[in-house]
Order: C-alpha cells, then sequence, then structure tokens
C-alpha cells in the first residue's frame, strides 16, 4: 500500500474500490506505474530472486531511459527520462542498467521504461549495432564484399562509443569514433560532427583523411544480426491455449519455461508468400519499446512454423473484451482511460514516424486493471516523407481507413488518426460494427458526401466532437496523437474528481 500512494494522487486510491468496484485503474496522470500496487507486489517477487550478478565481460548496450522510474528497493535504479545507461544483462521483464552519467549507480529498471539509443542508427545500412571486431571481419572479408566496404558497431571497450570497420586490399581496418565532453563525434580532434550520419558522410568524401575508401555499407544480411538476440530454442515454449486465429497465423498462449512465465506466441501460416509481411512485423515490434505497446520477447525463427514471442494480455483484445460481460459493464470514464492509453502508445509511433495503418479494437490488448497495448504492427511503415504510399493491391480494413488512404493509398499518422476516431467509435458503443448494415462501398460513398457515424448513445458529447475532429477531410486539420492524448486525459481527470469529490 506504501508504495501505491506514494506513486498516486493523494487519497484517491482509496477511493477506487467504492467508486468503481471491481474495476480498478489508477488516478489520472499517474503514468509512471499504470497499477502500483500490483507492481509492487510483482517486483517483491523479482527482488527476492535476486542474486549478486556476475556479468560476463561483452559489449554492453547503450540505452536511454523512456519515463522516469523510482527505485523501491536497494536492487533497483532511479533514473529520470533520456538517462543514459548501458545495459549489463536481462532480467524477465527487468534489466540490469547502470548510469553512463552523474552517479555511475547500477540497479534493476523495468524493460519497457528503456530503448535502445542504438536503433536511432538503424535506418543506416552500414550500422551493425552490436557486433564485434572479429564478426565485423568475418562479414567484410566475405566473398560479397570488396574494398571499400564498411561498417559501424558499437565499440567493445567503451558502450558509448562507436567503431568503423573497414575493408583495403583485403584486409580490415578499425577506426574508434570517440566522443567528446559535449557529445560530439571525433576520429581525429582536428574535426568533430554533431551525428554519427555527418561524420561517416564526411570520411566517404574525404578518404584521406582516414587512409581508407568508405564506400559501400557491407553487404551482408544485417536482419540475421539484427534477430540474434531475441532468437531462442522453440523447446523453451510449451503451447497451452491457443487465442485465435491472428492476421498472419494462429496466435497461442504458451509457458515459457525457462523464463516461467506466460506469454503469447503468434505462429506462422506456412504460405511463403506471407513470410516477407511476417518478418516486417517483427523488426518493427522489436525496436519498438513502450508500456502502451505489445512488447516482442522472444523468436525462434529457425525452422517451421516460425514464432513471434510477445506479453500475454490477460483480456484478449479490446473488440471481443467490450463484448464480455465484463466489458458491457465498463462506464464512459472506464472508456476514456483506455481510448487514453491507445492514444498514448499511438504518440510514440507518430514520434517515430510510423504508421499502423490497422488501428482497430481488434488490435489493442487489455490486460490487468483495464490496461491497453497497441498490437499488430504487421502493416507498419517507418516513412520517410510524411506519407507513404502504399502499393494497390493491398487489403484495405475499409470501415477504419481515411478516404485517403482507401481511395488513394495515401497511408499516413493523420490516416491512423481517422482510424482511432473509429476505434473511439467501437469503445463509446460497446464494440458496435461501424457503418452496421452497410457494404464498403456504401461506407466509402457515404463519407465522401459527408456522412460521418453518429454519435452512440451514452456517449459524451467532448468525446463524439474528438471523433468528429478525427475524420475531418483535410488530414492536416486532424489532431495529432499527442493533443488526442493529452484531451483525453483531462477529460478523464475531470470526470475522475468530479465523481471523488460526490
Ligand atoms: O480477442 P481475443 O481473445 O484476443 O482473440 C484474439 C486472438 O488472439 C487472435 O488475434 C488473441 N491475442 C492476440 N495476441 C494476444 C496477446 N498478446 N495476449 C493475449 N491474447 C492475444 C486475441
Amino acid at each position: 500500500m506504501e508504495s501505491c500512494c506514494r506513486a498516486c494522487l493523494p487519497c484517491c486510491s482509496c477511493l477506487w474500490d467504492r467508486i468503481w468496484p471491481g474495476l480498478r485503474y489508477p488516478g489520472p496522470r499517474d503514468h509512471v506505474i499504470a497499477n502500483p500496487a500490483a507492481h509492487a507486489a510483482e517486483i517483491r517477487t523479482v527482488s527476492g530472486d535476486i542474486r549478486v550478478p556476475a556479468p560476463k565481460k561483452r559489449p554492453a548496450q547503450l540505452y536511454a531511459a523512456l519515463f522516469d522510474f523510482e527505485a523501491r528497493s536497494d536492487d533497483e535504479l532511479t533514473v529520470k527520462e533520456g538517462d543514459k545507461l548501458s545495459v549489463i544483462e536481462k532480467r524477465g521483464d527487468y534489466v540490469l542498467a547502470k548510469k553512463l552519467t552523474g552517479s555511475l549507480e547500477s540497479g534493476l529498471v523495468p524493460a519497457n521504461y528503456v530503448a535502445l539509443l542504438q536503433d536511432e542508427f538503424a535506418k543506416h545500412k552500414w550500422y551493425y549495432g552490436n557486433i564485434n571486431r572479429g564478426k565485423a571481419e568475418k562479414l567484410l572479408l566475405a566473398s560479397q564484399n570488396k574494398d571499400g566496404a564498411f561498417l559501424v558497431r558499437i565499440s567493445e571497450s567503451h558502450s558509448d562509443e562507436y567503431t568503423i570497420s573497414a575493408r583495403s586490399e583485403g584486409k580490415v581496418f578499425h577506426f574508434r569514433v570517440q566522443r567528446s565532453s559535449i557529445g560530439a563525434y571525433l576520429i581525429s580532434d582536428k574535426i568533430s560532427f554533431a551525428t554519427l550520419g555527418e561524420l561517416i558522410a564526411y570520411y566517404q568524401k574525404n578518404s584521406r583523411s582516414l587512409g581508407v575508401l568508405l564506400e559501400e555499407p557491407c553487404a551482408q544480411q544485417r536482419e540475421l544480426f539484427d534477430m540474434e538476440p531475441w532468437e531462442r530454442p522453440r523447446e523453451e515454449f510449451r503451447l497451452q491455449r491457443k487465442l485465435g486465429e491472428g492476421h498472419f497465423g494462429e496466435v497461442w498462449e504458451a509457458f515459457w519455461t525457462t523464463e516461467k512465465k506466460k506469454v503469447a506466441i503468434k505462429t506462422l501460416k506456412q504460405e511463403d508468400t506471407k513470410q516477407d509481411e511476417f518478418v516486417k512485423e517483427v523488426q518493427a515490434l522489436k525496436s519498438l519499446h513502450h508500456p502502451k505497446l505489445i512488447q516482442l520477447l522472444a523468436m525462434c525463427s529457425r525452422g517451421e512454423p516460425v514464432y513471434i514471442v510477445t506479453e500475454l494480455m490477460t483480456k484478449g483484445s479490446l473488440k471481443s473484451y467490450l463484448a464480455s460481460p465484463e466489458g458491457l459493464a465498463l462506464t464512459s470514464a472506464h472508456l476514456i482511460y483506455m481510448g487514453s492509453q491507445v492514444a498514448e502508445g499511438m504518440a510514440y509511433l507518430e514520434d517515430r514516424s510510423i504508421v499502423h495503418r490497422d488501428l482497430a479494437a481488434r488490435n489493442i490488448l487489455v490486460g490487468d486493471d483495464l490496461v491497453c497495448k497497441v498490437a499488430d504492427f504487421g502493416l507498419a511503415r517507418i516513412i520517410r516523407d510524411s506519407v507513404y504510399t502504399a502499393s494497390r493491391n493491398t487489403k484495405i480494413p475499409v470501415r477504419w481507413t481515411a478516404p485517403e488512404a482507401a481511395l488513394h493509398q495515401r497511408f499516413s499518422v493523420k490516416s491512423d488518426v481517422w482510424s482511432f476516431g473509429v476505434l473511439l467509435y467501437e469503445m463509446m458503443s460497446r464494440g458496435k460494427m461501424p457503418y452496421e448494415g452497410k457494404s464498403n462501398k456504401e461506407v466509402m460513398d457515404l463519407l465522401t458526401s459527408g456522412f460521418r457515424l453518429p454519435s452512440p448513445s451514452r456517449c459524451p458529447s467532448n468525446i463524439y466532437r474528438i471523433m468528429i475532429d478525427c475524420w475531418a477531410i483535410e488530414p492536416s486539420k486532424r489532431p495529432s496523437f499527442h493533443a488526442l492524448h493529452s484531451q483525453l486525459d483531462s477529460i478523464y481527470a475531470k470526470i475522475y474528481f468530479k465523481t471523488v469529490e460526490v
């Protein structure tokens, strides 16, 4: 109880059960720990098991804290959003991390509260992340590469520095990229750069300063290496119960024997045609870490069927939850709280220009205490320009899709905002099918003539207003996910406090 009160707004927690018996959820703006009481219990179990670490000597990975986290025991590490951390090892849902600045302390931080910093370079073909010197040499000397091939990897001895490995005259040379006290990147004291990308671009043009050519990024399949930390032997998983059919294949509840926990496993249907999409989904999931996004935990990509292992959400999809007796009992306040979490997860994707393309209640998963997470990034793409133009033959869920996306394949973060409006409609109407009784063609005609879904009964007018904003015909007039998150949060706070005062 003590840790619960510390993280909540004063006096709220004690009133939860009286106000909404059976369905507990945090007070507004309690972003740090969604359910502090449950979290504290979970951590006690984890920290009870903690042994003194004997970290192996291997390159540490550079992470940044995504949120503030306050240590609740000696095993844990207090971090502030943006703190740079090196992760020594993963321990279940936690990482053992060491601060790279200030106090240099180490301790456990929830894995979902940190993100790999290296991912910022993932867009560069030359970036190979956490591979060692030996592997870099093997790759560069492979027959696909010639002199001038190069790659950048995390330095083995300094986790926040990088090494350029380049092939020249049939040998591989390594150059350490140092960081100055203000974080600039440099190989020589004579010139430094604000970003690693700028440094590489400079030495590509000025090969004499380096003494070797940096011509072509190393031509090995990088995906293989990206996958490695997640790859697990399939014997570690015991499939227990089929949860249903997903976009790509079956979804199972399973037990991860080595980690001793339940997980969800997606299996890939064996048709080869979908293999490409599946791999893309994994790539997208892997680099995204946010408490409101479904976390990828592991995968088994060797052999068939391929498994994608993610966290298990106890209540399944929002679509089926809304139709369950518990879902039907939800008040508007509950639904707004859930909608706000979805907007928060989507704001994280928005910041990274990642378009979901299939945002709907069927792709939101619900856990205990009404925790909601966005799932199924199968259609997500990282867009360079603000609009991604998809190929014309892609199957589109018309009822959730913005007109410019359905008609002209112009998917963008703003077309996701349109879908979010439809998702809000699904929630506030307790799972009703949008445009019930209409064909896809009729839906498109109605939308083009200016028709919009009507307000569901019992939907507060300010929430319907938000839906209408999401359905502006001009994409740029639609709100951002950040704005949606803060609007829903403040409506939720108003309802919450009004109820508390009563
Ligand atoms: O509505 P459901 O019970 O929730 O049925 C669908 C089914 O699998 C096909 O998508 C369920 N499902 C998918 N991913 C998960 C997960 N991570 N945790 C729990 N259930 C899941 C979904």
